[in-house]
């Protein structure tokens, strides 16, 4: 009996969801979980509040996973990223050399990916407020999001600004004092334990100061679009 409720309110729900008006290509209800979600996380969510770290001897090399937008070569010695702004004109463009003339930081964190497996790791390089800094002056005061895209455009994310400035928020170069390998990112990517490993853009080619959510690659696949931890 209770069985054949829980079926039939499956089927029912299921059919609600077909039903339902897909906005930014999720099912409303799904969307209403996620932004409850989104609201809980985002409260607790401090910027004196830091994740766990971990002695660099628990740690290891990530373990390779998701190559959207990284399978092709990247020429080092060429690449470098471009800032723009919330109407999308360009800000500047940046060789990571001036990533480096930042100010240096390293964590040891849990990596945490929504396939359900997690591993601690180690990243080093600039704080993404310290990048921001950079800019603060030039954008408008009603930045609310970050849109980070690999050179190619195939893998994209938007993170709100509360995460991207949080002390732990890394664009990260280094991992255990070598540079990131390719397929883990190089030569830029975002590292940061506040978020799942779906918002760790690996192969930074642009960032943009948005003033809404902008596009993003999973939670437009139906993924928890804050995919906060
Ligand atoms: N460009 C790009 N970045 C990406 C992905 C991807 O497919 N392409 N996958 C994400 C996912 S799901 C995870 S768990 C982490 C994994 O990083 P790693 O390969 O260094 O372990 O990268 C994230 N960043
Ligand atoms: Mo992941």
């Amino acid at each position: 009996m209770t069985g054949g409720v829980a079926a039939l309110a499956g089927v029912a729900g299921w059919r609600s969801l077909q039903g339902a008006d897909p906005d930014f290509r999720i099912p409303g209800p799904l969307r209403a979980v996620h932004e409850t979600n989104e609201a809980i996380w985002s409260t607790l969510m401090r910027d004196d509040h830091l994740a766990t770290e971990y002695p660099i001897s628990e740690a290891s090399v990530l373990r390779v996973n998701g190559l959207h937008g990284i399978r092709d070569d990247i020429d080092l010695d060429t690449w470098e990223i471009t800032v723009l702004g919330p109407d999308g004109e360009q800000l500047g463009t940046h060789a990571l050399d001036d990533i480096k003339a930042l100010p240096w930081h390293e964590m040891t964190i849990e990596h945490k990916c929504i396939e359900g497996w997690s591993q601690v790791t180690n990243w080093q390089g600039a704080r993404f407020s310290d990048f921001f800094a950079l800019y603060q002056d030039r954008l408008p005061d009603d930045i609310t999001h970050v849109f980070l895209q690999t050179p190619d455009g195939e893998y994209y994310v938007s993170v709100d600004m509360a995460t991207m400035r949080h002390p732990q928020t890394l664009l990260a170069y280094d991992n255990f004092g070598e540079a990131i390998s390719d397929r883990n990112g190089a030569p830029l990517r975002l590292a940061t334990p506040l978020k799942y490993g779906i918002k760790q853009i690996k192969r930074i080619g642009s960032i943009q100061f948005r003033r809404d959510q902008g596009a993003d690659y999973w939670g437009e696949r139906g993924y928890d679009w804050y995919a906060g931890l």
